[in-house]
């Protein structure tokens, strides 16, 4: 008989489980000649609302413009592909999800949605929105972190798979391959993809989008290391550092960077004291941009087919709609 102890139990062994890995994370990363963190560790309850809250900021433009793309092709394109169940990693608060999914609704076919999101508090609050919202669409949110395994429920097919918010972007090459190369290895027959990804432009531009004037961003890189103090008790002195964005046209990169103001040691229980030196920085996120050559090359690699790039007339976002390829290269 399942009781409530047991699940204690589980909740507690997940905790555990979560927390030993931020620890190896952290440990590895503070390690490192640049020091650098997971921006996974962004994405506790107030920095999924600081993000939200950038989404609305007039510099971060890649949301809008998404969404904007989205509304302009997604109604043709789910009337083509008339997928079943629509399977999103990534989810978060679904604003953009909604138009998918009415899409969805309009064909009479749509039956399935499957956000799949780390944070658990934020997916669960959205799906249960989302249940009163379609009330014809079975709702079934898998808490995981896509980065390293893809938990899926039974889907119905055919399937669409989404990758939207550039959040591809986080990712290095490699990295990036393994995440829509796991995709690729759950889609079946006539399965889709679609991944959204932020554009190569003037760096101007992008750059103003991770400095906002209201300073929504540097509060949001800042939370990380109040995510570190609560979930690994160490003691990082918020007020000692300072948020730094710039684009790398050479990589084609964001580079988000928490630059210490003095030279500080930091304790960290289970790793033990990390000195900081004045000037020296935690980088806290890369954010790729991209062009229709970079995700070919990508889709190539992770054993998919790019069917067909979209880009909105300002050409400031881009979707990339890929199938599975079937067989040998
Ligand atoms: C959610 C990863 C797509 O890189 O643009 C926004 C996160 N970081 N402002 C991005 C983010 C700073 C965002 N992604």
């Amino acid at each position: 008989m399942h009781d409530h102890s047991d699940n204690a139990v589980k909740v507690s062994a997940k905790r555990e489980s979560a927390s030993q890995s931020m620890l190896e994370s952290v440990r590895l990363g503070l390690s490192l000649a640049q020091k650098e963190l997971d921006p996974k560790y962004f994405y506790d309850a107030r920095g999924s609302e600081l993000f939200e809250e950038i989404t609305r900021l007039a510099e971060y433009y890649p949301t809008r413009a998404e969404r904007a793309l989205l509304v302009s092709v997604m109604p043709d394109l789910i009337d083509e592909l008339r997928p079943a169940s629509l399977v999103e990693l990534g989810a978060g608060s679904s604003s953009k999800t909604r138009v998918i999914l009415d899409a969805m609704r309009a064909t009479g076919e749509g039956r399935q949605y499957v956000p799949v999101d780390v944070s658990s508090d934020f997916l669960r609050e959205s799906a249960s929105r989302l249940r009163h919202e379609y009330p014809e669409m079975r709702i079934d949110p898998a808490v995981g972190d896509f980065s390293d395994t893809l938990d899926l429920p039974p889907l119905q097919h055919p399937a669409l798979f989404a990758f939207l918010g550039s959040t591809i972007g986080n990712f290095r090459e490699a990295a990036a391959v393994q995440i829509l190369a796991r995709i690729a290895s759950r889609m079946r027959g006539n399965d889709a993809f679609i991944l959204g990804v932020d554009l190569r432009k003037d760096p101007a531009v992008i750059e103003a989008a991770y400095n906002d004037r209201a300073g929504v961003t540097a509060e949001f890189n800042l939370n990380v290391l109040r995510v570190l103090n609560r979930e690994l008790l160490s003691d990082f002195d918020l007020s000692a550092f300072t948020h730094r964005a710039f684009y790398d046209g050479d990589r084609h990169r964001i580079e988000m960077h928490l630059d210490s103001m003095s030279d500080q040691d930091v304790t960290i229980p289970g790793i033990g004291l990390v000195g900081v030196k004045k000037g020296e920085s935690i980088r806290t996120e890369l954010s790729y941009k991209y062009d229709r050559g970079t995700v070919d090359a990508l889709f190539e690699k992770a054993g998919l087919c790019l069917e067909r790039w979209l880009t909105g007339d300002d050409g400031v976002f881009g979707l990339a709609l890929g199938s599975r390829r079937w067989g040998p290269r």
